[in-house]
Order: structure tokens, then sequence, then C-alpha cells
């Protein structure tokens, strides 16, 4: 069965990512739980520099004899009236230590006088993978939707309960897991990956 690690501190994520990958014929790790934790300075431009930059960190980390894919996740949240913040500066918006509450209820106050029709916003994935051999690929995918009016919903993490989907009249924070992974930013690049990584390691 191919090894995957995946390299990410976020638990939230993982579990995200070990649910969506769930069928698939391959056991995937967490770095900690491969015993790597390297420092890792996401400092891209972008969501897929800065996956890359993690998944080549912990594959580095991992050194070469290693046999394991390593997989990253960068991701985070655009919303366009703040042109495009927080963006890839996601986690580290007002402090990495700020709880979810105050940053979300802190961008609900910056949107106030924003009116419907310009509340939109995207989640944003990209993921990363190191082969064994050194072959890198990556996707990118995004969710759209709304800022809400009021965090709403208890499931999921960071920024769910303020991203507003008018098509089902929830948050993310209200969907099942398993709803939030079949049309998440997420669900979708993890399975594009999965897909690309069949047609590599084929
Ligand atoms: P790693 O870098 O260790 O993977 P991280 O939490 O720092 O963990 P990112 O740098 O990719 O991850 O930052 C992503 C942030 O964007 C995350 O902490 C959330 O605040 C937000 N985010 C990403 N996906 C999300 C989702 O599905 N729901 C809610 N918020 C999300």
């Amino acid at each position: 069965m191919q090894k995957i690690i995946f390299a990410t501190g976020n638990e939230n994520k993982l579990r995200e990512v070990r649910e969506i990958m769930r069928d698939l014929p391959c056991e995937i790790c967490s770095m900690r739980e491969a015993g790597l934790d390297p420092e890792i300075r996401e400092d891209g431009d972008t969501f897929t520099e800065n996956a890359l930059i993690k998944a080549r960190a912990v594959a580095a980390a991992a050194g070469p004899a290693r046999g394991a894919i390593v997989m990253a996740d960068d991701s985070g949240l655009e919303i366009d009236a703040l042109n495009g913040e927080p963006g890839v500066h996601s986690a580290r918006y007002m402090g990495e230590d700020t709880s979810y509450e105050i940053k979300n209820a802190a961008l609900l106050k910056r949107m106030d006088q924003v009116p419907a029709e310009q509340r939109t916003a995207r989640f944003v994935c990209a993921v990363a993978a190191v082969l064994p051999d050194g072959r890198e690929l990556t996707v990118r995918e995004t969710i759209e939707g709304r800022i809400g009016y009021e965090p709403r919903g208890g499931n999921g993490f960071g920024y769910d309960p303020i991203f507003y989907l008018p098509d089902l009249s929830v948050s993310t924070a209200e969907l099942d897991p398993e709803d939030k992974n079949a049309i998440s930013h997420r669900g979708k690049a993890m399975r594009a990956m999965a897909q690309k990584l069949a047609g590599v390691l084929s």
C-alpha cells in the first residue's frame, strides 16, 4: 500500500484529508506520526508555492530513503471586498494564537457596511506532492461563497462559521463533514491530486 506522509500541523485538516482519502489504497500518516517536525517558513506569495514549501521541507527531513509520498495543503479564505484578505495569511491573520471566534468576529466587523452582492469570497486549497523520486505535482481548487452576517454552525474549523453557501442556505460549519468534503476546496483538491497520482504511478 502506498504510504503518504501528510505535512501539516493542523489536526482539523488532517481529519478532513483522512476522510476524503478513506476509500483509496493508501496509508496516510501525519508528519508527527512519521517523527518529523521540521521548521517550515511559509513565505511564498501563493497557496501553491506554500504547499510546495511545506511538502519539500518534510520530504527533505524524511530523507531520500523515505519511500513515501509527501503531501501538503496550503489553504485559506479570500474575501473580495477586502482585496483578497486574509488569503495566504489566513492562519496568521491577527496572530496564530488568536481564536477563530475573535478572527471571525473581526472579519464580520470589517464587512459591516458591505452589501450582499459584494460579500463574495472563496476558500482556496493548493495541494502539493513530492514523490519518492523527487517529482513534484500540484493542484489548486476553490469553493465560491459569501461572507455571512453572523457566525453559524459548530462543524468544520477556522473560518467555516462565516463562510456562507447561498445555494444551500448554510455556512460550511453547518454541513456534516461528509457533505463539506463533497464540495469543499480541500475535497476537490485532494480528489484531483489522487487522480493525478494514479496517472503518474500507474
Ligand atoms: P499547516 O500549515 O501546518 O498545514 P495551517 O493551519 O497553518 O496548518 P495553512 O497555512 O494552510 O494551514 O492555513 C490555512 C488556514 O486557512 C487555516 O488555519 C484556516 O484558518 C483557514 N482554512 C483553510 N481551510 C479551511 C476550511 O476548510 N475551513 C475553514 N477555514 C479554513
